[in-house]
C-alpha cells in the first residue's frame, strides 16, 4: 500500500496542527464539562470524554511525552522548528522543562551534561538534517565521554527520503547517526513510540553509558489513537542500569596483585565520577592509605586538598607507580596509552588493576594484569569487602616520598599564584577563581581552551564530586554554554565557566539563553586575543592578521549585557574576584571579561607535543 496519506502530502504542519486542535478540542470540551458538572468526571468512564461516548484519543505528540514523563525524563534540551515545534509547545504545557536554544550543538551539550550529572539520559530535541546534524557533534562527543543522552531528531518521510525525491531536509539520518553513537533506533508508528523510548533509555544508560539517536518522523507526531491504548503502549523502565557485579576470583586476582604492591597508584577516571560511588571510592582510598591522581572530571570525589592527592607530583607518581588501580579511566591519549617515558619506561614493568563496566576496554593499550568487569560502584565495594579490616597501608617510605615533592610544589606554586602582575596572567586571574571555589565548594565549574584549560585544572582546587565538566575525553572546544546551562537547569547551584575567548565564541549565542531563563551562571572569559596568543604576526605581509589572533582589547562583556545580564570588564585580579563574587552571591547572569596578558600562554597548552611542525624550513 502507498502509505502516502493526505496530511503528509499537504505539509507537516498542516498535519500537526490538526493533531493539535484535536487535542484542543478534547481537553476544552472535557474542562467545560467538568466545570459544568462536577459529578460527570467520576461518573463517565477515564477514557471517554463526551456524551456520544466515542473514546478519549491520544496521538504521537503526546505519547512521546507522556513516554518520557512516566520514565522520570522532566527536561527537554532543544531547538523548535518542524516538525517538532508543537512538540516543544506540548512539553512545557504538559509541565516539561523545556530549555530551548540558539543552536542545537549546544542543547546537545545540555542534554549530554545533564546525562553525566544526573545518571537519567539528558535529552535533546532538534528538526531534521540541519538540526539533527547540529545535534550530532554532540551526540557523539557524548558516546566518546560516556555520558547517557538521547538525541531526539524529527526527519522527513521516509518514502520521499529512501527514494531521494527531495522532500524537505531529506536526509537518512537514521543510517548517518548509526556509527556515531551507542545505539539508533527509529519508530514509524504510534503504538511503537512507549517501546523506542524504553530501548533509547536502555540503550544510554545501562552498561557504558552513551549517546542514542532516535528517529521520529514527521508523520509519526499526527497518528492517533485511543488513548487507553497509548497508555498501555508505554514502558514504565524497571532498573534501567543494572548493577553488574564482579566475579569473585577476579576481585581475589585484583586484591592479591594489591597486596604485594611496594610503590601503588589509585586513578580516578569521570567514570568513577559517574558512577555517584563517592563514599565508597573515599572509603577505598582512605583504608589503603595509597596515594591518588583524579583525572580532570574526577577532581572532587576526594577534596583536591586531601593528603593523599599526588596531583601535585603528577609526573613523579606516574612513573614510579609499580602497581595502579584504574577506577573508571581509560588508558587513552590522555594518559598516554599507558605506556612511554611518562609511564617511567626505563623503570620496569608496571601491573595495572582496571575497574570498568566495559570488558573490550581491557587490553586495549597495555596488558593488564587483574581486570575486574562491573559497575564502579560495585567492584569498588567488592575490593573493600574483601580487604577486610586489617589491611595493610600502602609503604610509608612512597608516600613520604609523595608528600615531600607535593609540598615543594604547592610551595612554589603558591608563590606564583600570589603575584599580581599587571596585565593580569592565567595564574593571577585563576588564583582568584580557585578562592571563590574554596568558598563556594557547591558552586560547579564549567572549563574549556588551551592554557585556560590546562591551568584551571591544576590551579583551581576542586572539593566535590561532579562539580566540574570540562571538555573531556576529545578535548572538544564548543561544549562551555551548553554544560553551563545544563549545570545550572538541574542542580540549581551557581556556576562559574571558565573559557578561553577562542573557546566561548564556539557557544557564546548561548549567553542570551543564560539571560533569558535567568540562570546563575558566571563566565569567566580569558581574554588573551586569540587562541593560545595574541601575538601572532602574519609573516606574508598581507593585511589579513595572524589565524590565531582576534580582535584586540574585544568587550565580551558587552555581549552579556545586550541581553540584560551584567558584563563586567576586568583589568586586575581585584576586580576580578569582586566581580566574581557579586556574581555567584546574585546569581544574575555575568559574563566577566578578564583581560589577560597576549603574550602568556603557549601554543597548544600542555599539549604541544601532538602539534606536528613542519620539517621544512623556508
Ligand atoms: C571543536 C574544536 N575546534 C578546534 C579545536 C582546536 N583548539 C584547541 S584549543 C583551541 C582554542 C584555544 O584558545 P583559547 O580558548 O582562547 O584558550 P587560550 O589558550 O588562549 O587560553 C582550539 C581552537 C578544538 N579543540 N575543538
Ligand atoms: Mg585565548
Amino acid at each position: 500500500m502507498n502509505s502516502y496519506d493526505t496530511a503528509t502530502m499537504q505539509s507537516p504542519t498542516r498535519a500537526q496542527e490538526r493533531g493539535l486542535e484535536a487535542h484542543r478540542l478534547m481537553l476544552g470540551d472535557c474542562q467545560q464539562r467538568c466545570a459544568t458538572f462536577p459529578e460527570v468526571k467520576s461518573e463517565t468512564h477515564p477514557n471517554m470524554t463526551n456524551d456520544t461516548q466515542s473514546p478519549e484519543m491520544t496521538d504521537g505528540f503526546h505519547l512521546v511525552i507522556d513516554a518520557l514523563k512516566l520514565n522520570d525524563i522532566d527536561t527537554i534540551f532543544g531547538l523548535p522548528g518542524i516538525p517538532v515545534t508543537d512538540l516543544c509547545r506540548m512539553a512545557q504545557a504538559e509541565g516539561m522543562r523545556v530549555i530551548s536554544f540558539r543552536h542545537e550543538q549546544h542543547a546537545g551539550n545540555a542534554a549530554a551534561a545533564a546525562g553525566f550529572l544526573t545518571q537519567k539520559p539528558g535529552i535533546c530535541l532538534t528538526v531534521s538534517a540541519p538540526g539533527f546534524l547540529n545535534g550530532l557533534t554532540a551526540l557523539s562527543n557524548a558516546t566518546v565521554n560516556c555520558f547517557p543522552m538521547i538525541l531526539i531528531s524529527g526527519s522527513s518521510e521516509r518514502e520521499i527520503v529512501d527514494l531521494q525525491q527531495g522532500d524537505y531536509e531529506e536526509m537518512d539520518q537514521l543510517a548517518i547517526a548509526k556509527p556515531l553513537c551507542k545505539a539508533a533506533f527509529r519508530v514509524l508508528h504510534a503504538e511503537d513510540i512507549g517501546v523506542g523510548i524504553a530501548r533509547a533509555i536502555r540503550a544510554a544508560v545501562s552498561g557504558r553509558p552513551g549517546g542514542v539517536y532516535l528517529d521520529l518522523p514527521a508523520k509519526l507526531f499526527a497518528q492517533t489513537m485511543t488513548a487507553e491504548a497509548g497508555k498501555k503502549s508505554l514502558i514504565k523502565v524497571i532498573d534501567p542500569a543494572p548493577r553488574q557485579i564482579p566475579a569473585s576470583d577476579a576481585v581475589k586476582r585484583a586484591l592479591d596483585l594489591l597486596k604485594g604492591a611496594k610503590r601503588p597508584l589509585i586513578l580516578l577516571g569521570k567514570g568513577a565520577a559517574y558512577a555517584q560511588a563517592d563514599a565508597d571510592i573515599r572509603a577505598l582510598v582512605e583504608k589503603t592509605g595509597i596515594p591518588y591522581l583524579p583525572m580532570s572530571m574526577a577532581k572532587g570525589l576526594l577534596p583536591d586538598t586531601h593528603a593523599q592527592s599526588a596531583a601535585a607530583a603528577r609526573s613523579y607518581v606516574l612513573a614510579e607507580a609499580d602497581v595502579v588501580v584504574l577506577v573508571g579511566a581509560r588508558l587513552n591519549w590522555l594518559l598516554s596509552h599507558g605506556k612511554g617515558k611518562t609511564w617511567g619506561q626505563d623503570k620496569g614493568a608496571k601491573q595495572f588493576i582496571q575497574i570498568d563496566i566495559s570488558p573490550t576496554e581491557i587490553d586495549s593499550n597495555v596488558a593488564i594484569a587483574a581486570p575486574l568487569i562491573g559497575d564502579i560502584g560495585s567492584c569498588v565495594a567488592a575490593l573493600l569487602a574483601g580487604m577486610g579490616d586489617g589491611w595493610t597501608k600502602a609503604p610509608a617510605d612512597w608516600t613520604g616520598a609523595i608528600a615531600e615533592r607535593r609540598e615543594k610544589n604547592l610551595a612554589k606554586m603558591a608563590v606564583t599564584l600570589a603575584l599580581r602582575p599587571s596585565p593580569m596572567n592565567f595564574h593571577s586571574a585563576l588564583s582568584v577563581i580557585r578562592d571563590q571555589v574554596k568558598a563556594r565548594p557547591d558552586a560547579i565549574v564549567v572549563n574549556e581552551g588551551a592554557n585556560t584549560l590546562d591551568f584551571a585544572r591544576s590551579i583551581v582546587d576542586m572539593y566535590q564530586p561532579r562539580k566540574r565538566l570540562d571538555v573531556g575525553t576529545w578535548g572538544i572546544m564548543g561544549i562551555g554554554m551548553g554544560f553551563a546551562v545544563a549545570a545550572a537547569v538541574v542542580t540549581g547551584k551557581p556556576v562559574i565557566a571558565i573559557e578561553g575567548d577562542s573557546a566561548f565564541g564556539f557557544s557564546g549565542m548561548e549567553v542570551e539563553t543564560i539571560c533569558r531563563y535567568n540562570l546563575p551562571i558566571c563566565v569567566v572569559v580569558f581574554n588573551n586575543n586569540g587562541v593560545y596568543r595574541g601575538t601572532d604576526k602574519n609573516p606574508s605581509g598581507s593585511k589579513d592578521v595572524a589565524p590565531t589572533v582576534f580582535v584586540k582589547n574585544a568587550r565580551y562583556d558587552k555581549l552579556m549585557e545586550a541581553f540584560g545580564g551584567v558584563g563586567v570588564n576586568a583589568t586586575t585580579a581585584d576586580e576580578l574576584a569582586k566581580a566574581l563574587a557579586e556574581a555567584v552571591a546574585s546569581g544574575k547572569p555575568t559574563l566577566i571579561n578578564a583581560v589577560i596578558d597576549e603574550t602568556a600562554g603557549t601554543e597548544s597548552g600542555r599539549i604541544a607535543s601532538l602539534n606536528p611542525q613542519s620539517a621544512v624550513k623556508k
